[in-house]
């Protein structure tokens, strides 16, 4: 078990063994093979207790949540109440009511392009987001630019996928209203200085909403020292359920925004005669009946995610990074995208002669997941010349064994497509 076992400088030891015991799907074959599952920027798998949630709240307390004066209905609020606490926690956020539940990152941004969006941007002014983006924080911004007239400014990326820091300061200005930029990037793994990022735009009178999707699963995340203004991340791709995600705001920008959907629970009143008030933050945001179990099993997620412990687990996937480079670059004609120093666990490449799409379908014989394609990177893939890349993510149960499974399918596989 050494090899499963870490200890850096301050790092705590990550027992890699009982890890795996706790998820159910990583015992399962695939094309008569162990699954060696590295698509986990995708999303990650969820350990036994996420999936329990989901049992234990169908099986006993199953109520819609801030209604119901029963018993079942007192519990089920609890729980999801709970599980804004823990989110809290989680990213560092001053206050629970800063924190709104959504679907995902997808609608987090959505959310703030809708209600802050429009509340806040017009003609002459300016949005800046970065090549690095994944496509929910690019086209958001795109339809609404369409109705009001603003403009949207793309930061440059260098040839290693590091974003152009000078660039940045340059496209900062008095029309600047919004930046708009992930904490690390889904194509690339490249981390962005956001608290930096921050900074700059707060100089500047602007607001920045970070993506977080795919910071959260890799290191701790503290939303008031970046000084982020929003923050969202999915709860799939950090060990909990798809359909529940996270958008932090500060309180005073929540307050002052307009609702965006209009329904039950995000109101106070509802009058023919005197018209509709809304209810207090996050409620107003919270319209109709939420992901209530998803929510919860995301408590659970999150709670294990941090009794884990993110430093652990980052440090795990460099290693694990380490490795897959150090093989991957044997192999003759592959190319690695995104070489920024300190990237997190992300492996993306491509291979003279061999097309992504037939290297995804036949590695996935061999039993290893990977990603294939464009990763709704669109723009940031059009710089370096490709349609599409292979690309290989980490999680805090991938070993070093499913590493070199990995490279030696690869090699294989490159062997009979070239
Ligand atoms: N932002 C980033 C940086 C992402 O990586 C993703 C999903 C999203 C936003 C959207 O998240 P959602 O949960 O709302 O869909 N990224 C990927 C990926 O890399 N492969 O599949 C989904």
């Amino acid at each position: 078990m050494n090899e499963l076992a870490i200890r850096g400088a301050d790092v705590p030891t990550l027992d890699v063994a009982s890890i795996r015991a706790e998820f159910p799907i990583l015992s399962r074959q695939v094309h008569g093979r162990p699954l060696v599952y590295l698509d986990n920027a995708a999303t990650s798998q969820t350990p036994r207790r996420v999936i329990e949630a989901f049992d234990d709240y169908y099986g006993r307390y199953n109520a819609n949540i801030h209604r119901g004066l029963h018993t079942l209905a007192d519990e089920a609020t609890a729980a999801f109440e709970g599980t804004r606490e823990t989110v809290r926690g989680f990213l560092n956020a001053a206050e629970g009511r800063e924190i709104i539940f959504t679907r995902g990152t997808t609608e987090a941004i959505n959310l703030v392009a809708n209600a802050w969006g429009r509340a806040n941007l017009g003609a002459g002014d300016e949005v800046l987001i970065s090549r690095l983006e994944h496509h929910s924080n690019i086209v958001p911004w795109q339809l609404l630019a369409r109705e009001l007239g603003f403009t949207i400014k793309v930061i440059p990326v260098d040839e290693r996928g590091v974003l152009d820091l000078d660039a940045y300061r340059a496209l900062l200005g008095e029309r600047t209203r919004l930046v708009a930029v992930n904490h690390v990037s889904n194509a690339f793994g490249t981390v962005n200085p956001v608290k930096e990022m921050a900074a700059l735009a707060h100089a500047h009178g602007a607001l920045i909403l970070v993506d977080g999707a795919q910071a959260t699963p890799h290191q701790e995340v503290d939303v008031r020292d970046i000084d982020a203004d929003f923050y969202a991340f999915s709860g799939h791709k950090v060990y909990g359920p798809t359909g529940v995600g996270v958008l932090y705001g500060k309180a005073a920008l929540l307050e002052a925004m307009p609702p965006w959907q209009g329904g039950g629970e995000m109101i106070s009143t509802v009058s023919f005669e005197a018209g509709t008030t809304f209810a207090e933050i996050p409620h107003k945001f919270e319209a109709g009946t939420p992901a209530i179990a998803e929510v919860i099993a995301l408590g659970e997620a999150l709670r294990w995610t941090t009794g884990v412990g993110l430093a652990a687990i980052g440090a795990w996937e460099q290693r694990l990074l380490e490795r897959a480079t150090a093989a991957v670059s044997r192999i003759d004609g592959l190319r690695i995208l995104g070489t920024a120093p300190g990237k997190a666990g992300v492996l993306s490449f491509v291979v003279d002669g061999a097309h992504a799409q037939d290297i995804g379908l036949l590695i996935d014989q061999l039993g290893v997941a990977i990603r294939t394609g464009h990763h709704c990177a669109q723009p940031l893939l059009a710089q370096f010349g490709v349609d599409a890349t292979c690309r290989a993510s980490f999680a805090a149960y991938n070993t070093l064994d499913e590493i070199d499974t990995f490279a030696e399918a690869l090699e294989r596989v490159i062997g009979m497509v070239r």
